[in-house]
Formats: structure tokens, C-alpha cells, sequence
């Protein structure tokens, strides 16, 4: 189980008026009264009022239970950007259930790892979706799977509802996937107090009001597309969410034509791509007030073109799934949208930039150091314990490195952890490797980030092949797919080499080698 915060933290965090005892379904019945008529969700298979959602959910909920969903349960959720996605959600968090948030990338072997770690009791899931069937990587990896899109899913949501017990708030609600960097995802315990902290306040710092028009370009199920502000923010909000199928440019601005959307948040690969087709584009895209850019740095010139092109403000997100969201503020001055990534929610969002080698030495004011942070949404532990990543005193190592100005705005100016930030898709170098080895002719294998001029960086595999072999690069990608995993843990470039083009670091760490790789590969 989970770490969690202290006993006087929590009196703190709850004195502050920022835990407040809700839960999940009880904020939803809550919305469900205060807004019936308002449009709550749109997907393009649906378009339901905050009152048929919280029907829905109820209807969900009871349907769980009578399929056998205890309280306590993990479930995995692996769906795409359909309003059903909500729906279920909101039903499992009324059963008592936690949602395991995979993403619809996923494969196999990344699922398997979920299902392991949470012990969950089920996957939901989607049947064929853009060309891959779920469901049947659900069934090769768990007995208990429901198809969202099946009669079997269609008959529980037809169950009557009912009332059953609310879980406990200050209990873990679901499990988030941290981006990794020593190897499979690792999973994040939140809670329904500290996580609807951070969705109300994002909420309102985004702006949001009931007119608003929130829209989910990226899955869903990613910690930002869900709750910075996201899906879950429009909705505390009263706003309308609406569930973008895919991320491209004319979807996008189809959608913010038709729905009149307000604000919507993507990756800077993404934003770059939109403010091109803007230029040509013949979708009013004038409602759109607020574009956030975040999830991989937002590079001062990206920045700069974005309201131009879009004719909206930009907002600067950092943010992690452990916890700490960072935003520039709507009335920042330009240089602090242009040239941060923002601040953080909370006053009482603990951050410590310390020496990289010494996270006991704090580095001076406006200074490059490693980011350590603690707070009222942040967590203690991870799911399944990796204790290195917290200080003894509860600061949750970020791994990336920034500079804090005296507003309190953060620069992020690179990382120390052992992951490739492939345009805003967190990769572990060491899940790479793992992959890597496990090929007959692989002797030894280091993953390292190149940079690239859409993603901001991608992938790039060294591999020493053992004596005699001489493995393809193509060969070696296709091993990797071919293991079910997500598209973007295939290295993007694969060296084969018959050492490391690197002196003197061949014998000692994988990190000390990565870096000097990392070094090499930079310089070409
Ligand atoms: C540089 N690096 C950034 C940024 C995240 C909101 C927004 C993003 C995420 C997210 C999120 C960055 N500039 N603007 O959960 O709620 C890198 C950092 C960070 C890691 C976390 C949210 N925004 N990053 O991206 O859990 O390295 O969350 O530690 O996927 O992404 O990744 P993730």
C-alpha cells in the first residue's frame, strides 16, 4: 500500500481548507444537481448533461458492483478519448474502485505490469481502436475484461442505481503512471482530498466558469488532459468537456469550430504544428481564449508564436503526476509566460532547488538545481515503494533541474533522471535497455536522448552486439515492438556498434555512460 502523508500534514492540509472530505462521486452528485441541463461531456459517439452523466454513473457504478467490482478494487482503464472514458471513471469511483490510468498506447507488456503491480481485479477497455484491438491485449493479460463498446458493458449501464457507500476521501481514489525512469511505469497512489485540490484551484486559475469549453486533445488519461485543469477541472468548473478523438490539427480545430471551444492544453511538438496549420486554417477559431503548452519544455521562440498563430493567450504547464502542477498565471507579465514554466498551485507547495549532487545543499536564489518538492498534493510514496525517489523528510525527487526566480516561477532547464522526454511521452532509458537485452545478439545496450527538431528529443539506442552477431537496427527495433509495448518505447535510432564510442566510462555505470553517450550523440 501507499505511503502517506503524516498525521500533522494532513491536520494542515485539511485545516487549510484544502483537503475537504469529498469524494469523486459525491462532487459529481453535486454537479449533477447544480447544473442538470448543462452540457457536462462530448465525445463523438456522445453528448450528455451533467444530470444523464451522473445517471449514467450511477448506473455504471451498480452495474460494477453486480459484475463482482468490490470497494478496494484496482481496475485498469485503458481507454481512449470517448465520453464513456467519464462515465466509467465516475462509476468505478462510486463503486469504491480505483481506476489503474493506462494509456491507449499501451501493449501488452506494460499492461501485464499494471495488472501485476495492482493486483487489479479487471480491465475496462475499448474493443478495435484506430486499428488495434484492446480488448483482446485485455484478455491475453487479465480474465476479467470488459469491452466499453460491448453488449455485455451496455447491459451494466443499464442497471438500475443505487445508493452505495461513498468511499473514504482521504483514501487512495485511483492510480496514476509516473513517467519512469528506472524502468516500467511506476504507480502513483492519489487520493480523492489531494487530487481535488489540485483540480478545483487549477480550475480556477485557468479561468474556468460554466461557459467555459474545455477541450481534451491528448488521452485523456494522462494526468494533464485530466486535471490541469482537464477533463475533471471543466467539470468541477460546469463547464463542457469535450473528448478530442485525436490530437492532429484538423480534428482540433474542427472541434473548437463546432464547440466553440475556450481553452485546451497539448505538448510543444503539438502546439508547433497548430500554430502552422492556423495560418492556413479556414475554422473560426476564435473562441479559443487560452492555449497551455506543457508536459516537455516550451522553448522561448515556440512560445513567442503561439498567441500570434492562435490568436490566444499561452499558459506555461509544469506538471507531474506524483503531484506538483506548475502554471504561469492569465495576468503574468509576458516575460513570465514567455520565459517560465510557471508557478506553483499551492502556497504551501514546499520547493527545494538543491545541488544535484547533494540534495542537502540548497543552490542560491536563481541558481540551476535538482527540483525537490512536498505539499498538499504531492505524494509520499509510490504505490508499489521506491523510496529513492523521496527524501527521508518526504520531498519527492522530480529529477528535473530548474531555476526558481524571485516571483517564485520555475525555469526548467533540464534533467538529472534517466528518461527521454520524446515530446512530452516519458520513456525510461532503462526500459529500453531491459528490451534491448533480452535479443540473443545484444551484449549491451544504452538509451539515450538525441535532440530532434519536432519532438524536442527522441530516442537513440547504442547497442554492443555479442561476438560474432551483427543484428540490424531494423531488426532490433522490430524485436523491441514485437515484445507488446507502446509505440513510443521502440527506439527511434538504434547504433550498432562494436563498443561504446566512449573512452574510459565502458566499466563503470550505466549512468555515467549514458551521460557521456548523451554527450557524444549531441555533438553527432
Ligand atoms: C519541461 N518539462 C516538463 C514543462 C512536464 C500537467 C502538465 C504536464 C504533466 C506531465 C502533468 C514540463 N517543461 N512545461 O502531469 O498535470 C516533464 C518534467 C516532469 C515530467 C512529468 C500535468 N511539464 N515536464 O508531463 O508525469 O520532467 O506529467 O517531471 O507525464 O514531465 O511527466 P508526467
Amino acid at each position: 500500500m501507499s505511503t502517506t502523508w503524516p498525521t500533522e500534514f494532513a491536520a494542515r492540509y485539511r485545516a487549510a481548507g484544502y483537503w475537504r472530505g469529498q469524494t469523486f462521486g459525491a462532487l459529481l452528485t453535486a454537479l449533477g444537481a447544480a447544473h442538470a441541463g448543462r452540457t457536462a461531456v462530448v465525445g463523438d459517439d456522445a453528448r450528455w448533461t451533467y444530470a444523464e452523466l451522473d445517471d449514467r454513473a450511477h448506473r455504471v457504478a451498480a452495474g460494477l458492483r453486480d459484475w463482482g467490482i468490490r470497494p478496494g478494487d484496482r481496475v485498469v482503464v485503458q481507454l481512449p478519448n470517448v465520453a464513456e472514458f467519464v462515465a466509467a471513471v465516475f462509476g468505478l469511483w462510486r463503486a469504491g474502485a480505483l481506476p489503474v490510468f493506462a494509456l491507449p498506447a499501451h501493449r501488452e507488456t506494460e499492461l501485464r505490469h499494471f495488472v501485476t503491480q495492482s493486483g487489479a481485479a479487471a480491465i475496462l477497455t475499448v474493443g478495435v481502436y484506430e486499428r488495434h484491438d484492446h480488448a483482446a491485449t485485455a484478455r491475453a493479460v487479465a480474465d476479467r475484461v470488459l469491452a466499453v463498446d460491448g453488449a455485455e458493458y451496455a447491459d451494466l449501464a443499464a442497471t438500475a442505481p443505487r445508493g452505495l457507500p461513498d468511499p473514504d476521501p482521504a483514501g487512495v481514489a485511483f492510480l496514476q503512471l509516473s513517467g519512469g525512469s528506472t524502468g516500467l511505469p511506476k504507480l502513483i497512489p492519489r487520493t480523492h482530498d489531494d487530487y481535488l485540490y489540485s483540480v478545483r484551484e487549477s480550475a480556477r486559475i485557468c479561468g474556468l466558469r460554466p461557459q467555459s469549453v474545455y477541450l481534451a486533445a491528448l488521452p485523456v488519461a494522462h494526468n494533464y488532459p485530466l486535471s490541469s485543469p482537464g477533463v475533471l477541472g471543466a467539470l468541477h468548473a460546469g463547464a463542457k468537456a469535450v473528448l478530442a478523438p485525436r490530437p492532429d490539427a484538423d480534428t482540433a480545430f474542427r472541434l473548437i469550430e463546432a464547440e466553440r471551444v475556450t481553452i485546451t492544453g497539448v505538448v510543444p511538438p503539438l502546439a508547433a504544428a497548430w500554430a502552422q496549420a492556423a495560418a492556413r486554417t479556414r475554422r473560426d477559431l476564435s473562441s479559443l481564449e487560452t492555449l497551455q503548452v506543457g508536459g516537455a519544455k516550451c522553448g522561448r521562440e515556440l512560445a513567442e508564436r503561439i498567441g500570434p498563430a492562435l490568436g490566444c493567450q499561452l499558459q506555461q504547464v509544469f506538471g507531474m503526476a506524483e503531484g506538483l502542477v506548475c502554471y504561469t498565471r492569465l495576468d503574468d507579465p509576458a516575460a513570465l509566460v514567455l520565459g517560465t514554466q510557471g508557478r506553483p498551485i499551492s502556497p504551501d507547495d514546499e520547493i527545494r532547488v538543491t545541488d544535484p549532487d547533494d540534495p542537502a545543499v540548497e543552490v542560491a536564489p536563481g541558481e540551476v538545481g535538482a527540483l525537490l518538492t512536498r505539499g498538499p498534493y504531492t505524494i509520499r510514496g509510490y504505490w508499489d515503494r521506491d523510496a529513492e525517489a523521496f527524501t527521508p523528510d518526504g520531498f519527492y525527487r522530480t529529477g528535473d533541474l530548474v531555476r526558481r526566480l524571485p516571483s517564485g516561477h520555475l525555469e526548467v532547464v533540464g534533467r538529472a533522471k534517466e528518461q527521454i522526454n520524446r515530446g512530452g511521452e516519458k520513456v525510461a532509458a532503462a526500459e529500453v535497455e531491459n528490451h534491448l537485452m533480452a535479443h540473443p545478439d545484444v551484449l549491451d545496450a544504452a538509451v539515450v536522448g538525441v535532440p530532434d527538431e519536432y519532438l524536442g528529443e527522441r530516442t537513440c539506442a547504442y547497442v554492443v552486439p555479442v561476438a560474432g552477431a551483427a543484428p540490424s537496427g531494423a531488426d532490433l527495433r522490430r524485436f523491441v515492438r514485437r515484445r507488446g509495448v507502446a509505440a513510443f518505447t521502440v527506439p527511434d535510432l538504434v547504433r550498432v556498434v562494436p563498443e561504446f564510442p566512449v573512452t574510459g566510462v565502458g566499466k563503470t555505470s550505466k549512468r555515467e555512460l549514458r551521460a557521456a553517450l548523451t554527450a557524444h550523440a549531441t555533438k553527432g
